[in-house]
């Protein structure tokens, strides 16, 4: 099998370090080497970039695959926005070779070469697909006996979808299995598999009206009693985390759920600290989780 190389995407290194301390201490207990990627950009948000204009959506994602490409990796993301981009580019470019080769002489002047001939990995995917519950289970050390509010986000499910893989053909349950190998359990709830309400660049345009639509999330999630939110995405992350201040202020809200990505769930249970795991860094209070899982 491939090695992989870590990609980043912009929200986790500049609002959430934790997500990316805690995906390299899970990974280095699970044995699993992860190649840093030196010089990636952002993949670019598929929401934003891909809207606007596509061979520059896909130059800009092109280059990022090369940079994988040339340490003979396959590329792993911790966030649905850049798996939505990076897979779907991927994908469109080896099998368009007209737009490989216009979009490789864009990148003649950064000095890179797309070939195609990696994949593109989701954490949540590949934990599940190449690692599985079973062997997260054996590594977890702290069971953590918690109610868990998983969400899978928008662009998670959708580009697993158009490639017709196994994990979304019939009921949707990958990611909540990989949860409950923590000890935790995943509550369902109303709308589960609705949108958090930031995407498609939302968040930045009409903030407003994705925190409306936090708010129902919020409240369902309220209404089935759980200890804390699941994510897989740092956007989702953000909007859940710092968004949930915003919809307390602008809808007189108490809301007081705490947010974890996956990576800091898993290295919860491994025995990992909230501070080594950037836990203790969310606007919403995680001081009851702390407590909690004590
Ligand atoms: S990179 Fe720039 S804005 Fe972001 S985090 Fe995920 S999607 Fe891709
Ligand atoms: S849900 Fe709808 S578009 Fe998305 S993946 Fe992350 S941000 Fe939240
Ligand atoms: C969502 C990213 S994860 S974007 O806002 O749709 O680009």
């Amino acid at each position: 099998m491939s090695e992989l190389s870590l990609f980043l995407g912009c929200v986790a290194p500049n609002r959430y370090p934790g997500i990316e301390a805690a995906t390299k201490k899970a990974f280095s207990k699970l044995d699993i080497e992860l190649d840093e990627l030196d010089g990636a950009s952002c993949c670019p948000a598929p929401g934003v970039f891909k809207s606007f204009d596509k061979v520059t959506w896909l130059t800009l994602a092109s280059r990022n695959l090369a940079l994988s490409e040339e340490l003979n990796d396959d590329i792993l993301t911790i966030c649905n926005g850049c798996y939505s981009t990076l897979k779907d580019a991927n994908d469109e470019l080896k099998s368009n070779s007209n737009l490989k080769e216009t979009v490789n002489k864009n990148l003649t002047e950064t000095g890179h070469n797309f070939k195609g001939c990696h994949d593109v990995r989701h954490i949540i995917e590949y934990l599940s697909q190449e690692v599985g519950a079973e062997k997260i289970r054996e590594q977890v050390s702290d069971p953590l006996d918690i109610k868990v509010a998983v969400h899978y986000g928008c662009h998670l499910i959708q580009p697993l979808k158009e490639s017709g893989s196994e994990l979304v053909k019939d009921s949707v349950t990958f990611f909540d299995e990989l949860v409950e190998a923590t000890g935790a359990s995943s509550v369902d709830y109303k709308d589960k598999m609705l949108c958090c309400g930031a995407g498609g660049g939302a968040r930045t345009a009409i903030l407003d009206a994705t925190l409306k639509m936090t708010d129902k999330k919020l409240q369902n999630m309220k209404d089935a009693d759980v200890d804390c939110i699941v994510n897989a995405c740092p956007f989702c992350h953000l909007q859940f985390d710092s968004g949930q201040k915003d919809v307390n202020s602008k809808y007189h809200k108490q809301y007081e759920i705490p947010v974890l990505h996956y990576t800091q769930l898993l290295g919860l249970a491994m025995g990992f600290s909230p501070e080594e795991l950037g836990v203790d860094m969310n606007v919403t209070g995680t001081d009851s989780l702390i407590e909690k899982i004590k």
